[in-house]
């Protein structure tokens, strides 16, 4: 089969996520292979991934040891059942992925992607509080511009207007706190912004409206990704950790994008130092190459659930492919990779480095903020008038087409490369899309 199919007949088939369809297969955008920083297009051209493919492949693309990890599973054991049976490399990859969190946490859920991630955070914070006798606890909070994954549980607590909007009436019981972008204040603060640890104090008025003891948990993004690039003020996620703590309502951290070294630590919650009840991740857990997610929970959680007879399950949640051994194997091997190479160590290094040429890009045209963190960045462009999104989609072609991928959510650029990037690819990246916002309209 030839892999050139660039003909329009052809790509009808396939509804693409998240994608403009139609303008897509009039002018196809085609990735045949990739090698460490680069992927190959259709086309013969080198493009220099500036995303790590959505934010998943942090190790870059390529990397032998996951290669050879899933070509071995495969003639090993391709499958096993994840209901009442196992495989030893499922375990292994919990211990080793609890090694690498923080302490606190120390059972580990596996599930397919972000999304299930999310449904199963939120479910295992339901049945928690039932557990312990707490059923009043049925309430969800979570963020107004947050991304938790496309799933109903997940686009109830989002809030991503066009995420949620044409989806009907969504789960009830869910409240929102306000977002933390402030422009005004805030605008190319390098780093956490300084203004806005206040609107954690949000979270008190809406546990004052519903009671606290309806309210089973809170979930943010400990730095918001999907909707642009949003850090937390300085003091903020340690504002809502109290509060959460003193009302008993539990505290989930979304690490889909956070997780495996993206701010130069194992999590975030490591980064920010403010440890969550439970974390989500995905993306970064198999360096993006094969679907894995996983929810992590303290002991305290998890050993409520384990009372009861010894023979009866005590969580009725779970997925066909939860630890799945070819994506075991693949998440073992990543994280081989990310501490053989210091993946992590090296992204904290590197983060002085991309955050000035980041902010060099400040002053040219259309461009109002810049915001970075880790190896995170981001470039916010003045809308055109009556055109929303348009500026920075184009942006995205020109930079597509002089070799650089870029991605962008309303008229905000994001950046957030493989952890394997050199200094020379951050020049080219942060070259490419100067020469392109100077030649914007
Ligand atoms: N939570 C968070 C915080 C995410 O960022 C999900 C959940 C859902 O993950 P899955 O694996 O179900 O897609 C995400 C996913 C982008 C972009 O360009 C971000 C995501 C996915 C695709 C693109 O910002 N985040």
């Amino acid at each position: 089969m030839s892999l050139d199919h660039t003909a329009p007949n052809d790509l009808s088939a396939f509804w693409m996520p998240f994608t403009s369809n139609r303008q897509f297969k009039k002018n196809p955008r085609m990735f045949v292979s990739a090698d460490g920083m680069f992927y190959k297009t259709a086309d013969g051209r080198d493009v220099l991934d500036g995303t790590a493919g959505l934010w998943c492949c942090n190790a870059g693309h390529n990397q032998p040891k996951i290669v050879e990890a899933i070509q071995k599973q495969a003639g090993e054991l391709d499958y096993a059942p994840a209901f009442q049976m196992g495989h030893p490399k499922a375990f292994e990859l919990a211990t080793r992925l609890c090694d690498m969190a923080p302490a606190p946490f120390e059972h580990a859920f596996f599930t397919n992607s972000g999304s299930e991630s999310v449904e199963t955070a939120l479910k295992i914070a339901l049945a928690y509080h039932r557990a312990r006798g707490e059923g009043t606890r049925t309430r969800l909070i979570g963020r107004e511009r947050g991304y938790h994954g496309v799933n109903f549980g997940g686009i109830s607590v989002g809030g991503i207007v066009n995420n949620r909007k044409y989806f009907g009436t969504l789960l009830n019981g869910v409240d929102h706190l306000p977002h933390t972008h402030l422009p005004d204040q805030n605008a190319f603060v390098k780093g956490q912004p300084e203004h806005g640890a206040y609107l954690a104090e949000e979270l008190e008025r809406i546990a004052a409206l519903h009671g606290p003891e309806t309210i089973a948990a809170v979930i943010v993004e400990p730095m918001a990704g999907s909707t642009g690039v949003l850090m937390p003020p300085k003091g903020y996620l340690e504002r809502l950790r109290e509060i959460c703590t003193k009302h008993g309502i539990l505290l989930i951290f979304d690490e889909v994008i956070t997780g495996f070294g993206r701010l130069g630590s194992s999590f975030a919650a490591e980064h920010f130092g403010v440890m969550p009840d439970l974390i989500t991740c995905a993306k970064g857990l198999t360096n993006g190459v094969i679907p894995m997610g996983a929810v992590l929970a303290t002991s305290d959680i998890h050993d409520a659930f384990m009372q009861g007879p010894e023979h009866m399950i005590e969580l009725f949640h779970g997925y066909t492919y939860s630890g799945n051994p070819i994506a075991s194997a693949a998440g073992l091997a990543t994280l081989d990779t990310y501490r053989e190479q210091a993946l992590f160590e090296r992204a904290a290094e590197l983060a002085p480095y991309w955050e000035e040429g980041l902010h060099s890009l400040r002053g040219l045209p259309h461009v109002i903020d810049i915001r970075n963190m880790g190896l995170i960045g981001a470039v916010e462009l003045e809308p055109i008038a009556g055109e929303p999104t348009k500026r920075a989609f184009q942006a995205f072609l020109d930079c597509y087409d002089k070799g650089v991928l870029i991605r962008t959510t309303g008229d905000i650029i994001a950046m957030s490369p493989p952890l394997i990037i050199e200094k020379s690819h951050i020049d080219q990246l942060f070259g490419t899309l100067a020469t392109v916002l100077k030649g914007l309209d």
